[in-house]
């Protein structure tokens, strides 16, 4: 049995250790240790709750947009405060673009590296390539022309010894197996994709007023005035400003990220077999079109042991089902106490323990729905949409798996998605929905002025006495949710159930993994000094540490020591 600790993960966000044993080439148990902690959760106990979505907003560097709308979702819920139209539509259109940047950056930048041989890219024919990619999509940007442009530009890093960005992949490992040709695709995309990540952003940054830590939200509503004769307000030319960028960005992910990732996956078929891990399956419904959250664009439900027939839906911002449903275990976490409580009856005393993988080992908490560990993402959220027949799931789904069917040579079906690169395929899948649905919020936004409505903000009262509320967001990398008990006004109790919580999960008080920890289980090691395939399953989830602790010591202590790779 030989035993790899990877600490730092690199190419994801906070900190967090992977302890893998391997034998016989394949890996036989796995560990997942969050190694940081932060402490949003105690610091908003006392505060005014219409402040709380500017700290939470804190939580992460990447998604911080996902915790201001979650914390104001959770307010209202509270006073069950209905939000104007043009609120919610801007907050969508806000969620929309935040998640198209996140999936860009996540599949190009942060993992993509992880199939793509970029040393390889320079043996590649630009004219062979261009055929290629061309075959398989319209993209304005394939020509040979450009992709030997990529090619130089890669050379000359390679001459000058300056691989920058470049310089610690695993190039040449046995486990890449992609022709050179596909493999310049993906430098060139990789280049491509800074760009569109950045358009994405611009929405976010021209209606939320600055990213990261948007500054619009309001509880009620948002502070973006409209006026469309006024410089200084939300007008004509910045409706059409969002609407141009939307319109590239849509381009470049249904003609440029959706066929590189059935292209290359259908190229490692074999990663169908592999990292599927906990099959229980939870989204909530996001996108609300109605001033209550109660009809909603995007679906949630339930999937439990990867069996469709289990399906149960979540239908409003306001379902019992999931309220009822949520607890956090701290049996294996580096907390006082072993319990594990609904989010409501839940306190974060922190308490740092020596590394004990029979007792406490991470800062993660370990959710569980209905006890059970679920994984939540975008495979989550496809094959949720996809059981309920929600149509552009169904149509984007339905279309990537044909295309990857045609190249791998085999029928892939949605109940093939349980694996790592299903986690990949769901992704495409999802940004293709999302991008489809903001030029739809855009126009909903749009008509919703033109009737003459201006309304943006719901003014909020607090009653003397106790309530309670939880707001939820389908963030990018799952089910966000935020609950809060307000006591005459102020915060009394506030706890974050986020993403990376769900799936980077340590094991529960019946010792049950969590969707990081089962995914490894089975993988192949085909070398233990370069473990590959441990990183193409851990990104596939695309892991933010930051989030899933949320919880800093305040005295500048080292909890944790990690060592660069
Ligand atoms: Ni910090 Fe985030 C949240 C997570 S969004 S990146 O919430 O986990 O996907
Ligand atoms: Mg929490």
């Amino acid at each position: 049995m030989t035993r790899i600790v990877i600490d730092p993960i690199t190419r994801i966000e906070g900190h967090l250790r992977i302890d893998v044993e391997v034998d016989g080439g394949s890996v036989r148990n796995a560990w997942a240790s969050g190694q940081m902690w932060r402490g949003i959760e105690n610091i908003l106990v006392g505060r005014d709750p219409r402040e709380a979505w500017i700290f939470t907003q804190r939580i992460c560097g990447v998604c911080t947009t996902v915790h201001a709308i979650t914390s104001v979702r959770a307010v209202e819920n509270a006073l069950q405060l209905e939000i104007p139209k043009n609120a919610q539509y801007i907050r969508n259109l806000i969620v929309i673009a935040h998640a198209l940047h996140d999936h860009i950056v996540h599949f190009y930048h942060l993992s993509a590296l992880d199939w793509v041989d970029v040393v390889s890219a320079l043996k590649a024919d630009p004219a062979k390539a261009s055929a290629l990619a061309e075959s398989l999509s319209p993209w304005p940007m394939n020509g040979t022309v450009a992709l030997q442009a990529t090619r130089d530009k890669l050379k000359s890093f390679v001459d000058a010894g300056q691989l920058g960005i470049f310089a610690n992949g695993y190039w040449g490992h046995p486990a890449m197996k992609l022709p050179p040709e596909v493999n310049l695709l993906g430098v060139h995309h990789y280049l491509q994709a800074l760009d569109y990540q950045r358009k994405a952003n611009e929405v976010v940054t021209t209606l939320g007023s600055k990213t990261p830590n948007i500054q619009n939200l309001a509880v009620g509503g948002v502070a973006n005035a409209i006026n469309l004769d006024n410089q200084a307000t939300l007008n004509m030319e910045k409706l059409y400003r969002v609407k141009s960028l939307l319109d590239e960005v849509v381009g470049f992910v249904q003609q440029v990220y959706v066929p590189d990732v059935c292209a290359i996956g259908a190229m490692y078929p074999e990663w169908l077999g592999h990292g599927a891990g906990v099959t229980n399956y939870l989204a909530v419904p996001d996108l609300p079109v109605d001033t209550t959250g109660t009809e909603c664009d995007l679906p949630g439900g339930t999937i439990m042991n990867g069996d469709f027939s289990t399906h149960k839906a979540i239908t409003s911002f306001n379902d019992d089902y999931f309220r009822d449903g949520v607890e956090e275990s701290i049996a294996h976490s580096w907390y006082d106490g072993d319990w594990q409580r609904h989010p409501y009856e839940e306190e974060t005393v922190p308490n740092h323990t020596e590394y004990d993988e029979k007792g406490k080992y991470s800062w993660v908490k370990a959710p569980r729905f209905q006890g059970q560990p679920m994984q939540v993402g975008p495979l989550a959220q496809v094959l949720v949409g996809y059981v309920a027949g929600h149509e552009p799931t169904k149509r984007w789904a339905d279309a990537a798996l044909g295309k990857v069917s045609a190249v791998a040579g085999v029928k892939v079906t949605p109940a093939m998605l349980h694996s790592t690169l299903g986690r990949h395929a769901a992704r495409a899948v999802r940004t293709a929905v999302i991008s489809e649905l903001g030029q739809k919020h855009w126009q909903l936004l749009v008509e919703n002025i033109a009737s003459g409505d201006t309304d943006i903000f719901n003014p909020p009262s607090f009653p003397s006495g106790e309530v309670r509320g939880y707001g939820f967001h389908e963030a990018p990398r799952g089910t966000l949710s935020h609950w809060a008990v307000i006591q005459g006004g102020k915060i009394k109790n506030y706890q974050a159930v986020v993403p990376t919580t769900w799936n980077a999960s340590p094991r529960d008080s019946k010792d049950q993994k969590g969707p990081y920890e089962a995914s490894l289980v089975g993988n192949p090691i085909a070398d233990p000094e370069r473990p590959l395939e441990v990183l193409r399953t851990i990104h596939s989830f695309d892991p933010c540490l930051a989030c899933a602790i949320h919880t800093l010591d305040l005295e500048g202590r080292e909890v944790a020591r990690v060592k660069a790779l």
